[in-house]
């Protein structure tokens, strides 16, 4: 009875006295500034030791037994979750292809590489229905190989050996892959609030910048159509826009969805309201982290109730062969309903359709199905075109979903270099982006060419700005972008507004130079690092101290050709706080943008702040504008910018109606002395950010200062130097 429980505070089942409870500040100020994604995946959630290689774990696995059981395990069906046709081999394909599948160009977040799937919301999403079977079934051989092989490699792993299993000759499997071990707050997934709903992301009446799926809770398109309508065309579209979000063109779009569908069945046997239970992250304590619990007959194979489509594509479901397009293009279709309700097609009666095998019972038969996105490969001109070309040649087919499928899963791995195992395969891909070996330089060569940088006409500001500028592309997302490549001084990359072109020119031009001088022997790219160095010192000095800036050289210069175009255009920084950068008319807020470089550039959040103080006093701001140079004394790596952001003798005020810049004056005579963005100002007035330009500004952290700026632009430096880690 309640009385006597209520009499000892902490027992009452309901009541939510516990540590981590209560009211959140983010429940009262919703708006406040999302910090959190610059901590994650701290050694607080990590059971691995620092010094922890996941590589070196990898590469001790022996690949061939690794492999013996991977295969062994797709026809090993177990009772609690029986392969459909005896084969789990589609199954897995799925899992990995919805692994990989979450991401995405834009800001190249999402994704295979981190294990995700593993954890909320992703593990809930009603796209991936059914997959936690899926790598519970795995955990055996997780199990056994532990700490050697994450579950992100082993995922990828599973759905590539499953196509081989099946007969299908693949590209390539590379490991690497770390797992993390708490969800990515980082990524954001939209602004629904139910799933399936996406009525927040098509507000503009285009989908959502950097989004790759049309609805909160899918990896790109709803199967039965646009909104559910059975509209073959609007799903086209989908399915245009949210492959091309993941760089997929319309060849790689069609070979993608036409291979993957050889394979497997989909499953609506009933009415999913009626029978299935809540998604895992919703569902009760005893069932263990699964979920979508079916109550409808056995629940599995032939009663098992997914996305609630039901059926088929091919009379083959479980080995490779090009029956897909056989059965897309030579039957015709009409439109029907799976026993759960769901829009499907059906081939018409006069197309006397061959018929699949039942999943749990290989001499019972059912019915072929399309799904609206498969007819709309079909009935799009230009994928029927597609469609046409690789009905008839299936070589160019089968090469192209080999490609796309390596494509698909290695995509934000980074370079090849990154690659792990005795299967990656020697050919280098565009979308790689392949970066030719350097040299390293010798002591003595690296003075000479500091030397000839430092009596060149280039400023601080101009080394400065120009290391940062090529740095800065690198994303921790994807591995993509860094120094290394020297891309800054070639398309895309030099003509961005945030790299102010025509000074960027002037800058290259005199490396160039000096290159020359050298007899071409070091790369544009260490150039351009070691000139940030340069540049970083004497600032330094300026300061009073004689700190050197680590430099590493080995970089290279990427030829244009090696540059593909498109993939590059989304690197370019709508923001870069760092330099006091925004592209006109963006809606966002400027501290947010600068929070979200951050995170990609995988700074901490002390990292973040001192680079931010360090560069406004070094005058790199993209544009040599004075917002956020809060000193009398460019060029010196003093604290100045923490001092005056923390000095209430200023009081600020909004210059600009939609409050994004400012102006700071002295309280008594009211003279300006200083103008600011919003990237500046939120050191002052976010609390956890001034705790940091507090400890900076304060007359101990002089020399703390100078040394963790050095530190943190050592770090940006050589972010994309996979050789060195
Ligand atoms: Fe997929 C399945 C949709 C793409 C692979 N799919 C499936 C299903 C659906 C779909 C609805 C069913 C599920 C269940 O179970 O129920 N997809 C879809 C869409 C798309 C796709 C809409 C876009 C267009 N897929 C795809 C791709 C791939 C795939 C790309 C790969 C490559 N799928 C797949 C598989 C399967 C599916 C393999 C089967 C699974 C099993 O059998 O379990």
């Amino acid at each position: 009875n309640n009385s006597d429980i209520n009499k000892c505070p902490f027992m009452g089942g309901t009541q939510k006295q516990t540590a981590g409870n209560g009211t959140s500040v983010r429940d009262f100020w919703p708006n406040e500034l999302k910090l959190n994604i610059l901590r994650q995946n701290g050694e607080a959630s990590n059971p691995m030791t620092k010094d922890f290689d996941y590589a070196a774990a990898f590469n001790s696995i022996d690949f061939a037994e690794l492999k013996k059981d991977v295969n062994h395990f797709m026809t090993d069906s177990q009772d609690w979750w029986p392969a459909d046709y005896g084969n789990y081999g589609p199954f897995m394909v799925r899992m990995a292809w919805h692994s990989a599948g979450t991401y995405r160009v834009g800001d190249g977040r999402g994704g295979a590489r981190s294990g995700s799937q593993r954890f909320a919301p992703i593990n809930s999403w009603p796209d991936n229905g059914n997959l936690d079977k899926a790598r519970l079934l795995l955990w055996p051989i997780k199990k056994k190989y532990g700490a050697k092989l994450s579950w992100a490699d082993l995922m990828i792993l599973a759905g590539t050996c499953a196509m081989e299993s099946m007969g299908f000759k693949t590209f390539g499997f590379a490991g690497g892959r770390e797992d993390v071990w708490e969800p990515e707050q980082d990524i954001y997934w939209g602004s629904e609030t139910v799933m399936g709903e996406n009525e927040e992301r098509y507000k503009e009446g285009e989908l959502e910048d950097p989004l790759g799926a049309v609805m909160m809770g899918w990896i790109y398109v709803n199967p039965e159509g646009p909104n559910g309508n059975p509209d073959p065309m609007g799903s086209a579209k989908n399915i245009r826009e949210t492959f091309g979000r993941m760089a997929m063109n319309d060849e790689e779009t069609v070979a993608l969805t036409a291979g993957g569908h050889t394979f497997g069945k989909a499953h609506g046997a009933a009415d999913p309201n009626k029978y299935v239970g809540p998604s895992p992250h919703g569902a009760p304590i005893e069932e263990m982290s699964t979920g979508w619990k079916n109550a409808y007959k056995s629940g599995v194979l032939d009663d098992a109730i997914t996305s609630g489509i039901e059926g088929a594509w091919t009379p083959n479901p479980i080995t490779w062969d090009h029956d897909y397009f056989d059965v897309l293009l030579n039957y015709d279709w009409e439109l029907t309903k799976s026993p759960a309700g769901a829009h499907q097609w059906k081939p018409t009666a006069a197309s006397n359709a061959k018929k699949a095998p039942k999943a749990g019972d290989a001499n019972g038969t059912q019915g072929l199905m399309m799904t609206t996105a498969d007819i709309a490969l079909k009935v799009d001109p230009e994928y029927l075109k597609i469609s046409k070309h690789f009905h008839n040649d299936h070589k160019a087919f089968e090469d192209a979903f080999a490609r796309a499928w390596y494509k698909l899963t290695h995509r934000d791995m980074g370079p090849i270099s990154r690659y792990l195992g005795p299967e990656v395969p020697k050919e280098e891909l565009l979308w790689q982006d392949p970066i030719p070996e350097g040299t390293a330089l010798s002591e003595q060569e690296v003075s000479i060419l500091k030397e000839a940088i430092s009596n060149s006409e280039l400023s601080i500001s101009q080394l400065v700005t120009t290391a940062w500028a090529s740095a800065s592309t690198f994303r921790g997302s994807d591995m993509r972008g860094g120094a290394n490549g020297g891309r800054i001084r070639l398309e895309p990359h030099k003509s961005w507004a945030v790299n102010n072109p025509y000074e960027l020119n002037k800058v290259i031009t005199v490396f160039e130079g000096i290159q020359k001088d050298f007899n071409g022997n070091v790369s544009m790219a260490d150039l351009i690092v070691l000139g940030g160095s340069v540049g970083v010192e004497k600032a330094v000095k300026n300061a009073g101290y004689s700190n050197s800036v680590p430099f590493t050289s080995g970089r290279g210069d990427a030829s244009q050709e090696q540059t593909d175009l498109v993939s590059f255009c989304y690197l370019e920084p709508k923001a870069d706080g760092f330099r006091n950068f925004i592209k006109k008319d963006l809606k966002l807020a400027a501290e947010e943008l600068l929070i979200d470089k951050a995170q990609l550039l995988t700074l901490s959040i002390p990292e973040m702040t001192v680079l931010v103080g360090g560069l406004r006093v070094l005058g790199a701001n993209y544009d040599a504008s004075k917002y956020g140079v809060f000193t009398e004394n460019i060029g010196t790596l003093s604290n100045d910018f923490f001092t005056n952001i923390l000095d209430f003798s200023l009081t600020w005020k909004a210059t600009s109606t939609d409050d994004a810049l400012f102006e700071g004056a002295d309280r008594k005579t009211g003279e300006i002395k200083f103008r600011g963005t919003r990237a500046d100002l939120i050191f002052g007035s976010n609390t956890e950010l001034r705790a940091i330009a507090e400890f900076y500004a304060a007359d101990d952290a002089k020399e703390r200062f100078v040394n963790d700026f050095v530190t943190a632009w050592a770090k940006v430096m050589n972010l994309d130097r996979f050789d060195l880690k």
